[in-house]
């Protein structure tokens, strides 16, 4: 069966024939049809630029990928919103991150509180860092949390607040951790540069606090899963029958305590590449931990990911318990495969989400035997898409140039390689790959368009073309998807369904896309344009 219905050279050129001549030259460098050489080599996509203005992005800002995303599932920080109160509103619980409070002693969880300094014009005027030591007080006083984060939105970065010296002289006052982060919204060109802002603020403030070594002989950390719908409860689950220690996740389903001695962990594991590489890159450095890139996305995914768990331990005992746990894992996904695949087959998909799970999501359509066609990040880099082998050959542009690199050292007492340099030569020899991650387009089939930074016009065109069986994309899209007849399946929220993380995970999955891409529903479905005469207008360029 040919899955790409039409010409893929010919979709690019009618996705950016509209555009005024300078936009249409910028976007066809952000949009590729796939083509994997000999050596797994990719051709370049250009990524991680600003959007043009008049585009509708799916893109957020930095301020949402440093509170919402990396220090916004963490259960017990008091997170304050330094700006006005819609920053805070906006941002409050609308991402599906879960926790459990229980897990932890205190059982503190601020998840569900919307905390701001509601900045009026008067703080935009005379400043608003007195409103701010106010805030933090008014918090300490009603909670007495352990830690306090502050986060700082536009108008704080334009008026000059100093949210560092007021999280300071606070954390002195209180005697717990307080700490800031300039993360001004119009810092980045998306919520990318919040990621990396985040990070450093965690490796900062927080990891490395604690010295104690918790847990059995296996000790592990997991970077990048953020608990969306559940997930990270299944990986945990996943873990425990295998006999690890998770040490802690980044950051979800998490608690500041975890994050304070991950430094004692023996493995980093990188889930989403996108939003946390820069702190596994980072405690290599300075603690000698080695990390590697994982995927809990997809039943082969994630026994491929327990097996090289396995494997950098290199120990007999925990490969039998990995191998006996994937065996009974396993039998149900088979079972649900069987059952669906039957009606999913030869079906076709697309993603467009985030800067990681446009990726990690082919594996479970792979799994149900359905075609991406197009796939593409909203803010990932080009190592996302090309993997990191082009690390170097990536420019630097002012915007990157804007977001602080730490300097990082080997920590004096507490560097400590977790494997002799044979050891990890030893691992290599036999194909065991440290600070790798080969990125989204060498795993797509040839001619797949990928598309970075996808507009709302060349979503609706491209289902005009393809007519796919399914759009995986965000709310902001959905509906309008929907509205041409074509399934939307949120992959940020999971639309209220998940986990879709393991092996359960991955069950749950096959059954929600086989109801989505088989429901009669969507044939009905008219589209405005079939339904009444076009309006048409002209550009005023033309
Ligand atoms: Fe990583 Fe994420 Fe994603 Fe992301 Fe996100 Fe998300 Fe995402 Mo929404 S951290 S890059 S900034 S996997 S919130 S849990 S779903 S866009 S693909």
């Amino acid at each position: 069966m040919e899955h790409i219905a039409i010409d893929p050279e010919r979709a690019k050129k009618e996705l950016v024939a509209k555009y005024p001549a300078k936009l249409a030259r910028k976007r066809a460098k952000q949009i590729v049809v796939n083509s994997i050489d000999e050596k797994n080599e990719v051709p370049e996509i250009q990524s991680n630029v600003r959007t043009s203005p008049g585009i509708i992005t799916q893109r957020g800002c930095t301020y949402a990928g440093c509170k919402g995303v990396v220090l916004g599932p963490t259960r017990d920080i008091i997170n304050i919103t330094h700006g006005p109160i819609g920053c805070g509103f906006y941002s409050w619980l609308t991402r599906r991150n879960q926790t459990n409070p229980d897990d932890s002693e205190d059982k503190h969880n601020f998840i569900t509180y919307c905390f701001s300094t509601d900045m009026q014009e008067e703080q935009v005027i005379f400043g608003g860092e007195k409103k701010l030591r106010q805030a933090i007080q008014e918090a300490y006083d009603i909670f007495k949390p352990k830690a306090i984060a502050v986060f700082a939105t536009c108008p704080v970065g334009l008026i000059g607040d100093d949210v560092h010296s007021v999280t300071r002289e606070m954390k002195e006052k209180l005697g717990i951790n307080v700490f800031g982060f300039s993360c001004e919204g119009y810092k980045g060109v998306s919520q990318s540069a919040g990621h990396h802002i985040a990070n450093n603020g965690l490796f900062t403030h927080i990891i490395g606090r604690n010295d104690e070594i918790k847990g059995g002989k296996y000790r592990v950390n997991l970077l990048g899963e953020y608990n969306i719908g559940g997930d990270a409860f299944v990986i945990e689950r996943l873990f425990e029958k295998c006999g690890i220690t998770l040490v802690s996740t980044f950051s979800g389903n998490s608690s500041i305590d975890t994050f304070e001695n991950s430094h004692t962990a023996d493995l980093n594991m990188i889930m989403c590449h996108r939003s946390i590489n820069y702190v596994a890159e980072m405690m290599e450095t300075k603690y000698g931990i080695p990390w590697i890139k994982v995927n809990f996305i997809g039943a082969e995914a994630s026994a491929k990911s327990l097996r090289k768990i396995a494997e950098y331990y290199g120990d007999q005992e925990l490969k039998d318990r990995v191998e006996q746990v994937i065996a009974e894992e396993m039998a149900p996904v088979m079972a649900a495969q069987e059952a669906i695949r039957p009606r999913t087959q030869g079906k076709t998909a697309m993603l467009f989400v985030g800067g990681s799970r446009a990726h990690h999501y082919q594996e479970l359509f792979t799994e149900l035997g359905m075609k991406t066609v197009a796939a593409g990040y909203e803010f990932a880099h080009r190592d996302d898409y090309e993997g990191r082998r082009v690390l170097p050959s990536i420019k630097i542009d002012s915007d990157s140039r804007n977001i602080e690199e730490l300097e990082v050292e080997p920590d004096p007492t507490r560097y400590r390689p977790r494997k002799s340099e044979e050891e990890m030569a030893e691992l290599q020899a036999k194909g065991f790959r440290f600070k790798d991650y080969d990125g989204m387009m060498p795993e797509m089939e040839q001619k797949a368009l990928v598309i970075d930074d996808i507009s709302h016009y060349e979503s609706e065109k491209l289902i005009e073309l393809y007519k796919p069986d399914i759009f995986c994309a965000g709310i902001k899209e959905k509906y309008v998807i929907q509205k041409a007849g074509v399934p939307l399946k949120q992959l940020h929220s999971y639309d209220y369904g998940g986990p879709y993380a393991g092996f359960e995970g991955a069950i749950n999955f096959y059954k929600d896309i086989d109801r989505m891409v088989n429901s009669k529903i969507w044939g009905y479905v008219k589209s405005p344009w079939q339904k009444e005469p076009e309006l048409s207008a002209t550009y005023a360029w033309e």
